[in-house]
Order: C-alpha cells, then sequence, then structure tokens
C-alpha cells in the first residue's frame, strides 16, 4: 500500500509579511520533509492558508480604509508569492475565511455542542470605553498571572507559555487606558472534560517530541480551563444562532452593546480547523475521498513553540470532541525561534529580515541551506548570523559541494569531452567510495524520517567532503589507469546521488546538478532508493557544465548588516 501523508505548518496571519524567522521553525522543514517523503515514494500533500479572522487584522483593514476580506486577500496573495520565491511549494494555500472552512467550523461546533462539549457562560470583558471595543485577548496586555511576568498578552504569557485565566494590571494596548468591564454571553468548549483523552493520547503517540510532551503533561496534571471560544467582533466565523437574544448584550448599567452585531469564532478556534477543510478541499477537488485519505495518512503539523498549547491541547480535544471522525496528529515538530545577531527578531523595532528582501540580494538555495543547517530538531532558538551565513555558504555549500560538482564534472569535460569512462578493476579506495554511494540512501533516510534534518544535511557534506578527499587523493590529472577512470566513473555517480539527497534541502541547485550531469527529467523523480545506485554507466554523455555557485561577498554582508541598523 503506498503511504500517505498530509503536511501542513502554522498559517500565517493576513497582516504582515513573511520572514526569515517564520520559514525558518516551520515552513522550510516541512517543505523539506514535503519533498523527502515524496522521493521516499510516499503520496504527501503540503497545506496551508492564511490565518484571517482576529480584531488585528479587523482594526488594520480599518486603518487602511478597506475591507477585512479585500485587506486578508492582498495578504494571502503576497504569501503566496514569497513562499513560491523561496521554493516553498505548497499544494493548496487556502483562507480560513474560505466558505470551506466556515461552513466546516460551524459544523464541527454543532457537533461538539450536540456532543455536549459546549456550554454558554456570562463574561465580564474588557471593554474600552475610549475606543468603544470590547478588547480581545491581544489587546490586553498585563502581568502573568503564573510567573510574574510583564507585559503579557492575556491569552498568552510569551515567556512561561501558558495561557493566564486572569491577567493582572490590565492596559488596553490600543490607547493604553485601563479598560472598563461589561457583561456578554459566551460559549465555552470543556477542555477540563478532556484531560483523561488527551493524556492518553500523549502516552501513546511516539512520535512526538518528549520534552514537549513532558511539559503538556504537567499542565493536564495541573488542571485544564474551560476555553472561551466566541468573541464580539464582527469579523470572524459566525457563531450558528444557538443562541437567541445576542445582539441585546447590555452593560452592567444597562447600555446595549454597541460592538455586539452577533458573534463570532475566537481564531483559535477555527484556523487549525483549516489544515482539515484545506486538505478536503484540495483532495475532493483532485478527486480523492478526503477523508479516507485524511484519516489513513500520517499527519504532521509543523509550528513554532509559542503555540504548543493549542496544537497539543486544544487542536486534539476539538478533534476528539467530535468522535475523532479526523484522526489526531502523528507528528507536530517544533522548534524554536530564529533570533537575529542573537536579539529576539521584533517588527515593531524593524529588528527582522523580510523574506522578499533577502531573496532580492541572495538565491533562495542559499537561504535554505543556512536555515537548515542552523536548525536542530528542538526547541532551542536558533540564531541568523550575517558572518556565518557567509562562511557556512563559501566554505560548506560552495567550498565543499559546489567545488565536488564543478572538479568532477569540469575534469569529465576536459579529459573525457564529457563521456563517462569505463572503469577498471577497483582497488580499496574505490571500494571505500562505492561503498559510501551504496550506504548513502539509508542512512540519510534513518535521519530524515526522525526529521532530524540539520544532521542530515551534514551527513550529505561529509558525503561530499568524501569525494573530495577521493578525488584529490587520486589525481586523476596524472592520469594513472585505472585510477583516473575509476574515480571519475565514480564520482560522477556520486554527483547524482548528492543531486537526488540534495534535492529536498536545495531543489533549484539540485536541478542544475541533474542538468549539468546530462540525465533527462528531474531528481524529483527520482526515488530515495536511487541515491544508492550506480546508474550512470560508462559513454554516458554529460550536459553543459558551468560553475553552479558564486560566492557570498564580505563587503556586502557588512552593508546589509549596517541595514539591520541599530535596535
Ligand atoms: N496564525 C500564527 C502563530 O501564532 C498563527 C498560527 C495558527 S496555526 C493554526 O504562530
Ligand atoms: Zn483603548
Amino acid at each position: 500500500m503506498v503511504k500517505k501523508a498530509i503536511i501542513t505548518s502554522a498559517l500565517p496571519y493576513a497582516n504582515g509579511e513573511i520572514h526569515l524567522g517564520h520559514v525558518a521553525s516551520t515552513y522550510l522543514p516541512a517543505d523539506v520533509t514535503c519533498r523527502f517523503l515524496r522521493l521516499a515514494g510516499t503520496e504527501a500533500y503540503y497545506i496551508c492558508a492564511s490565518d484571517d479572522f482576529g480584531t488585528p487584522i479587523l482594526i488594520q483593514s480599518e486603518s487602511e480604509g478597506v475591507t477585512p476580506a479585500q485587506y486578508v486577500a492582498g495578504w494571502n496573495k503576497r504569501d503566496r508569492e514569497d513562499f513560491e520565491m523561496f521554493d516553498i511549494r505548497f499544494d493548496h494555500f487556502s483562507q480560513t475565511s474560505s466558505p470551506a472552512n466556515i461552513e466546516f467550523v460551524r459544523d464541527v461546533y454543532l457537533k461538539l455542542d450536540a456532543a455536549g462539549h459546549i456550554f454558554e457562560r456570562e463574561v465580564v470583558q474588557f471593554y474600552c470605553e475610549y475606543d468603544t471595543k470590547f478588547l480581545p485577548d491581544r489587546y490586553v496586555i498585563g502581568e502573568c498571572p503564573y510567573c510574574g511576568a510583564q507585559d503579557q498578552y492575556s491569552d498568552l504569557c510569551e515567556r512561561c507559555g501558558r495561557v493566564p485565566e486572569e491577567i493582572q494590571n490590565p492596559k488596553c494596548s490600543i490607547c493604553g487606558a485601563t479598560p472598563s468591564k461589561r457583561s456578554s454571553t459566551h460559549v465555552f468548549f470543556k477542555l477540563s472534560g478532556f484531560a483523561e483523552p488527551l493524556s492518553e493520547w500523549l502516552a501513546s503517540n511516539e512520535n512526538l517530541q518528549r520534552d514537549v510532551k513532558k511539559y503538556v503533561q504537567n499542565w493536564i496534571k495541573s488542571g485544564l480551563t474551560d476555553w472561551d471560544i466566541t468573541r464580539d467582533i464582527p469579523w470572524g466565523v459566525p457563531v450558528p444562532a444557538r443562541v437567541v437574544g445576542w445582539r441585546q448584550d447590555t452593560d452592567v448599567n444597562g447600555n446595549v452593546n454597541k460592538e455586539g452585531d452577533g458573534k463570532v469564532f475566537y481564531g483559535w478556534f477555527d484556523n487549525h480547523l483549516a489544515y482539515i477543510s484545506s486538505a478536503l478541499q484540495f483532495l475532493e477537488s483532485h478527486g480523492i475521498d478526503g477523508k479516507e485519505f485524511w484519516n489513513s495518512a500520517d499527519i504532521y503539523h509543523f509550528i513554532g513553540k509559542d503555540i504548543v498549547y493549542h496544537h497539543y491541547l486544544f487542536l486534539p480535544a476539538i478533534r476528539l470532541g467530535i468522535g475523532s471522525e479526523y484522526k489526531l496528529p502523528d507528528y507536530i515538530p517544533t522548534r524554536g525561534h530564529l533570533t537575529l545577531q542573537f536579539k529576539k527578531i521584533s517588527k515593531s523595532r524593524n529588528w527582522y529580515i523580510g523574506l522578499r528582501e533577502f531573496l532580492r540580494y541572495y538565491p533562495a538555495d542559499y537561504l535554505r541551506f543556512y536555515l537548515i543547517s542552523i536548525n536542530p530538531y528542538s526547541q532551542d532558538d536558533l540564531n541568523f548570523d550575517w558572518d556565518d551565513f557567509a562562511a557556512r555558504i563559501n566554505s560548506e555549500l560552495i567550498g565543499n559541494i559546489g567545488n565536488l560538482v564543478n572538479r568532477v564534472l569540469g575534469f569529465t569535460v576536459k579529459r573525457f569531452e564529457g563521456t563517462l569512462p569505463e572503469p577498471g578493476a577497483y582497488d580499496d579506495e574505490d571500494h571505500t567510495a562505492e561503498s559510501k554511494i551504496a550506504r548513502l540512501a539509508s542512512e540519510l533516510y534513518a535521519l530524515m524520517e526522525q526529521n532530524h534534518l540539520d544532521r542530515a544535511l551534514k551527513a550529505i557534506m561529509a558525503f561530499s567532503a568524501h569525494f573530495n578527499q577521493y578525488f584529490q587523493h587520486r589525481e586523476p590529472w596524472k592520469g594513472r589507469e585505472p585510477d583516473t577512470a575509476n574515480c571519475i566513473y565514480l564520482s560522477v555517480n556520486a554527483v547524482r546521488s548528492l543531486s537526488i539527497a540534495a534535492y529536498p534541502f536545495i531543489p533549484e541547485s539540485a536541478e542544475r546538478m541533474w542538468a549539468q550531469l546530462g540525465l533527462v527529467g528531474s531528481p524529483k523523480d527520482a526515488s530515495w532508493d536511487g541515491i544508492s545506485e550506480i546508474a550512470m554507466q560508462p559513454r554516458h554523455r554529460l550536459g553543459n557544465v558551468s560553475p553552479l555557485f558564486e560566492r557570498v561577498d564580505a563587503a556586502d554582508v557588512g552593508r546589509h548588516k549596517e541595514r539591520l541598523g541599530p535596535s
């Protein structure tokens, strides 16, 4: 049976450009994994969407004088273009505000309600008299009741990672005033009822990262809080009319709530459901039974460590709540955040690098190579450093891989008119080289399968380094036979192995290697096991050979570093 996979990465909010921090922890690792799985014979689809709802988006669209729908459509388009430039290839990049998702979310809600997981409660909520708005979580900042950190959002403490029940010393983040309180009817999801099934699921899933699992289990032990899933704003998935009279919400003084034009779901209720609805949308439009595929596939959700709570608790609880109609995730690869020159990325302080801007200066593959090589499969933060970027590209990507490809293919052109020579009897060194090729596929497979993309890339570099040394040691320019023929024959085949193995990481360069080898098609049509085949035979003709890469210039890097500016 063909293996199947659905891969998602955290949905970008439709209110700002994609930057290096976004791609490092989620989109790139997910893209590399998807390309790998396909080479390994898995029917894999990469699904994403823009996260369109919420107050920040509403407020920004208001300030730009466009409708929220127009506003998010603009960002959705921009995101798609930026990802495309970075060779992040989604099979489908939808919107949480798509009719398909809205319908799906409402349906899930009704099922949760029917199963007894929903209840209503009067909520006294923050209301800013000055801005005449109910203030959603993100717009109230204060002190975390658990760890005491200051300036934390009321729905997420970025220091301890918990969701505060009640933030201390609240302030309206739009105008800074201390908000008042008003009462309104809200709908809650009984998360507290899921402690047991969640614990069972966590215990039984061997693919989740151990350390993440451990602290999620601790959260469950210390008690789960029921979850307010509605908001009083006009931009979101409308809550089905379960409660009549919501429009008459009044404040404590008897004033009719002016903002209460219907209720919508909280963004974190609807956004992760778009993983499923977008997958279904894509699969069904390709004649595939979506639900059947979802439930027989490995499900991967790639995320950054700040949204562990949502993905390890809310998301699985909601799936459990509708009777596991859609299976729970098999993998939730969770990675740390990117810092920039060891400082936290901040858009407001202009301490970030936009993806589009970066790609004006350097090829996508340089960034893909660098971000994977500094990115372990853990929650440790990783750091983008301009000098390190230049050094790694010049010494590793170019000095190792680029050098091998260029040297081996260039020599074959010069000495053998671009035609593969007939090998003779192998000596020990040739046998070692041959066995390196023979072992590469399984060695890399084990690492990739366990999400250790950085280690797999390192192993690819070690393979390339081995062939650089082999070539150097054989001194083919001296023309000893059969050493020279053997060396060229095996080295050219090693370049072919490299082209397939490197394809998930640096797809565009891998395609060029493939073309220079004179092979038809693309490395993406090869198979993972093909990495270990000696598939290129004597008399095969190479294609046009030219240097693969251009060095990163230190002076340019200095300028970019400066432009990032003092914060
Ligand atoms: N839109 C972005 C974030 O918090 C948020 C992710 C949603 S994933 C369902 O990283
Ligand atoms: Zn205010």
